[in-house]
């Protein structure tokens, strides 16, 4: 009774936008506390609000910079944001992560504005389901718009972007992104590409490559071609500026587009997806992994393979037949 009483006060305060229950929640949902699936499960319902924008690339592509100019371009439109900063990538990004707190610091006094980061890995999956639970949390607030920052070069980022209803890929002149980002199956989830930093040698290649990319995809799903966005130096304000009220626009004009096209319920389904499959991993997979490895079974097996006496595959199908019959 008090812990369904104390859920219902947690739902409530959430959906006032209350920060400090809000952020407490983000934070026991990272660290997988057993409480915090609870809440999931009660705010839920409440979901499926918010535009959800992903924002992916190499670190150092300038993602952060942008994000805090997008910050400013929706709050001149009266929108309502919350920002998850997410970067995987390494164990010494807490400075990183850290430099953007302080860089979205002139925002940190505006009610309007909700700014999280998110680092461990944790568990199979466990970053992602972060994401996608943060995310919720964030819509539950009644943000508008929840901008992903996330570090886009491998499957796993691929996954986090899935949690997004408009994905935006950050390119730069010179760094062989493309590259990479085709590796990770990022450009076919494009919805908008960014060209940063497009004062830069290089630029105008880069361009020309995405859009030859583009000019063999046959049909765009409802007839979405992804827009190229050239933006430009930071630290000119003028051409910046306007570079960015321009993708703040197609960021609008790409929503737009996924509600008349009724592709919105086709991302929701993408969203859902991720979040079946990540949900199960928790409940059938994770489980089964944590037993063999605590009972040492784990361990054997590694050595038969090793010494080639079995393969992955029946051993998977051994596991398969004892725990999930
Ligand atoms: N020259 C130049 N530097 C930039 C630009 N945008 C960002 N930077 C710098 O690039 C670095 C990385 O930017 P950040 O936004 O943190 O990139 P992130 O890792 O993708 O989030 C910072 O030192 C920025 O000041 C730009 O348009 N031109
Ligand atoms: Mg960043």
């Amino acid at each position: 009774m008090t812990e369904e009483f104390e859920g219902m006060e947690q739902l409530r305060k959430i959906q006032a936008g209350d920060v400090r229950t809000a952020s407490r929640l983000i934070r026991n949902l990272e660290d997988e506390l057993p409480g915090a699936k609870n809440a999931i499960r009660r705010i839920f319902p409440h979901t499926g609000r918010a535009h959800v924008v992903g924002i992916t690339g190499s670190p150092g592509a300038g993602k952060s910079t942008l994000v805090d100019a997008l910050i400013a371009s929706f709050r001149k439109q009266e929108k309502t944001v919350g920002v998850l900063a997410v970067d995987p990538t390494s164990p010494f990004t807490g400075g990183a992560i850290l430099g953007d707190r302080i860089r979205m610091q002139r925002h940190a006094e505006d009610p309007g504005v909700f700014v999280r980061s998110l680092a461990t890995r944790g568990a199979l999956g466990g970053l992602s389901k972060a994401v996608g639970d943060a995310v919720h949390v964030m819509d539950v607030m009644g943000k508008d718009l929840v901008l992903v920052e996330t570090v886009g070069t491998g499957q796993q980022e691929v996954e986090i972007i899935n949690h997004s209803h408009t994905v935006i890929v950050v390119l730069v002149p010179g760094m062989g992104d493309e590259i990479q980002a085709i590796k990770a199956g990022i450009m076919e989830i494009a919805d908008i590409f960014v060209i940063n930093k497009a004062d830069r040698d290089g630029s105008h290649q880069l361009e020309s490559e995405i859009m030859s990319m583009l000019n063999m995809v046959s049909e765009f799903q409802g007839g979405w071609r992804p827009p190229i966005v050239r933006i430009g130096n930071c630290f000119e304000p003028g051409p910046f500026g306007e570079s960015l009220e321009e993708l703040a626009a197609v960021i609008g004009d790409h929503y737009r587009r996924l509600v008349e096209t009724d592709l919105l319920g086709d991302r929701m389904k993408r969203k859902t997806m991720v979040e079946i499959h990540e949900a199960l991993r928790d409940a059938i997979l994770a489980p089964i992994l944590k037993e063999m490895t605590e009972s040492g079974e784990m361990g054997e097996i590694a050595g038969r393979l090793l010494r080639k006496e079995t393969d992955p595959y029946t051993i998977a199908e051994e596991v398969a037949r004892r725990r999930l019959k």
